[in-house]
């Protein structure tokens, strides 16, 4: 049995440096690097069943894009290229039989040197996919979810390298999540070194407030793919959008508070550090923006077409 915030995942095959291999097979050495250090890029990527019995994935070409960016802002140099990567992802989800579902895509160092420069290791990369539901649940994405201003510190924009979806850089997430869960919440909350609200263990953060939309600057922040889209399809409805700084107590006083992310997709918060946001449930402007998000996603908005690769 699960337990809460946990996902059992198992599959047909994995994409492994060029070719499938079947899911129980795709091993790796106990030397590799990345085990060790940390140091290793990956991506979290959706595909949807479209209205029409079809399947799409989401901004497939700007997630490849962020892994090589994050790849390069590492000094990872992939062996594939871009195309190639795409490519191997739609084979992974067919492979997989996988109409709607979660791809994670990871480069990783593999083994050879040990010590902090690993040297000419090879650059390896694989492929998985899984079926994922709701990732803060049912029950949270039309209630809205309870979270709480997490202890720990989003790490100083110099010590993480905020742009980039680096492996070790999730133990600061995974420290406020499992944090957040064990004093009986969803979600953490986590504030930059400022002090200032940055995002939570795996999404991007907005506050509602007088009918206009705020959500922190990119500096401290992942440039969320779910973020930008979010971004747009409110300014598409008219609604006010800012990036700028939020301070705590700004969550407090918020008319609704949502948080976005592939995997969380646009989730209500109802409830911050015991505080009731809002009127303690969804608010009108995250349910319209989360119906305008699942429209998108089932192909059903021609003018966003261009977000979905059909398989
Ligand atoms: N901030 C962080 C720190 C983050 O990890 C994510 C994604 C986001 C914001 C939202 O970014 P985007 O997915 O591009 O909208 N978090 C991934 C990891 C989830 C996991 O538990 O693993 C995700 O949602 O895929």
């Amino acid at each position: 049995m699960a337990s809460k915030g946990t996902t059992q995942v198992t599959g047909k095959a994995i994409w492994m440096d060029g070719a499938l291999v079947p899911w129980d097979d795709a091993q790796v050495h106990v030397l590799t690097h990345t085990l060790h250090y940390g140091l290793g890029v990956f991506e979290g990527i959706r595909c949807y069943r479209t209205a029409d019995g079809r399947s799409a994935v989401f901004r497939l070409g700007e997630h490849v894009r962020r892994l090589f960016e994050s790849a390069h802002i590492n000094l990872m140099a992939i062996p594939f290229t871009p195309q190639q990567i795409e490519a191997a992802i739609l084979e992974t989800l067919r492979a997989n039989g996988m109409a709607e579902g979660y791809i994670r895509p990871l480069a990783y160092i593999g083994h050879g040197a040990m010590g902090l420069n690993p040297g000419d290791n090879p650059i390896r990369v694989a492929i998985a996919t899984w079926p994922w539901g709701k990732y803060l649940g049912d029950e949270g994405m039309e209630l809205g979810i309870r979270a709480k201003v997490s202890s720990f510190s989003r790490h100083h924009v110099n010590a993480k390298m905020t742009k980039g979806k680096t492996c070790g850089d999730y133990v600061n997430s995974i420290l406020a999540k499992r944090e957040a869960l064990l004093d009986g919440y969803d979600e953490a909350i986590l504030l930059d070194t400022q002090g200032l609200v940055s995002e939570a263990s795996g999404e991007n953060i907005f506050v509602v407030r007088g009918g206009e939309i705020r959500t922190p600057p990119l500096p401290t922040v992942l440039d969320g793919i779910t973020r930008g889209a979010i971004v747009t399809l409110a300014r598409d409805k008219g609604i006010a959008v800012a990036e700028s700084p939020i301070a705590r107590d700004e969550l407090y006083i918020a008319d609704e508070v949502f948080m976005t992310g592939t995997a969380a997709e646009v989730t209500p918060v109802r409830e911050i550090d015991r505080r009731q946001i809002g009127e303690g449930r969804r608010g009108p402007i995250t349910k319209a923006l989360q119906a305008a998000f699942f429209d998108v996603v089932a192909g059903k908005d021609r003018k966003h077409e261009g977000w979905l690769t059909y398989l």
